[in-house]
């Protein structure tokens, strides 16, 4: 066997591409996700903005507080979804992804935004190590997946997913005993422990939970992703799209 990278070289060599492929010098309004593979991005960002003279005009639209904090500490231009509803390019991590780019995300806390700004984007890109390369969901990401609710619907959110589709829907929690996640925009986290190997209507997932009352959003993105680099363990970056 060859030399294998580590995961964080892989996740830096699959978000340098992604800038480089998607982020060029008419690129006027860039979206930043979050999580650990997305700094890789803003660090490629911010390399050419400083270092090579190039997109000093670049706007980036922040989806989440880890990201505003990024931009702001890079001395990045910051907009938003208010100032800059149609952006160019969203850059943005996974938890997993299958083989028709059905996508959990979530698993950091900020799917909501997330989703808000990948939809105010033309192209929604997605960058990731090789570990989230998935046939089906469910193989890589154990916690299952992620949903934004009002705090106080969590009961019935959680009977109802249950009912309807099997499977276990936990509160997510800080620390043993130490209280509920809250989310960027004050709101509890659960994860539905989906039925392993069972075929899923993904699409038809995702619309109904979001129909029940107190649901903010899903970290299921359907038809959202229009193309995944993944750092795998040789060096390479692949492409799905
Ligand atoms: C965010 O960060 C989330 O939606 C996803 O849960 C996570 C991916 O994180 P990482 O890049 O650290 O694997 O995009």
């Amino acid at each position: 066997m060859g030399d294998e990278i580590s995961l964080d070289e892989a996740k830096k060599k699959a978000a340098r591409t992604a800038v480089d492929e998607w982020v060029k010098e008419d690129t006027k309004i860039v979206g930043i996700g979050s999580g650990s593979t997305v700094v890789y991005a803003v660090q490629r960002i911010a390399e050419r903005v400083w270092k090579d003279g190039e997109l000093t005009d670049l706007i980036c639209v922040p989806s989440s507080y880890q990201a505003q904090h990024l931009i702001l500490d890079y001395n990045l231009n910051l907009g938003s979804v208010d100032r800059n509803p149609i952006i160019d390019v969203a850059i943005d991590g996974a938890d997993e992804v299958d083989s028709n780019m059905v996508l959990i995300k979530g698993g950091g806390g900020c799917l909501l935004q997330e989703k808000v700004v990948a939809a105010c984007s033309k192209k929604f890109i997605v960058v990731a190590d090789y570990t989230k390369k998935s046939l089906h969901l469910g193989e890589q990401w154990c916690r299952g997946v992620p949903i934004e609710v009002a705090p106080m619907a969590q009961v019935p959110i959680k009977l109802q997913i249950e009912a309807m589709f099997g499977g276990e829907v936990v509160l997510r929690m800080a620390k043993v005993k130490a209280g509920p996640i809250i989310t960027d925009n004050g709101n509890f986290l659960l994860d539905w422990k989906f039925v392993g190997k069972r075929e899923y209507n993904w699409d038809e997932v995702n619309r109904t939970i979001t129909m029940i009352p107190g649901v903010l959003e899903t970290g299921l993105f359907v038809d959202m992703a229009h193309k995944c680099y993944f750092g795998m363990a040789d060096g390479s970056v692949k492409a799905q799209s």
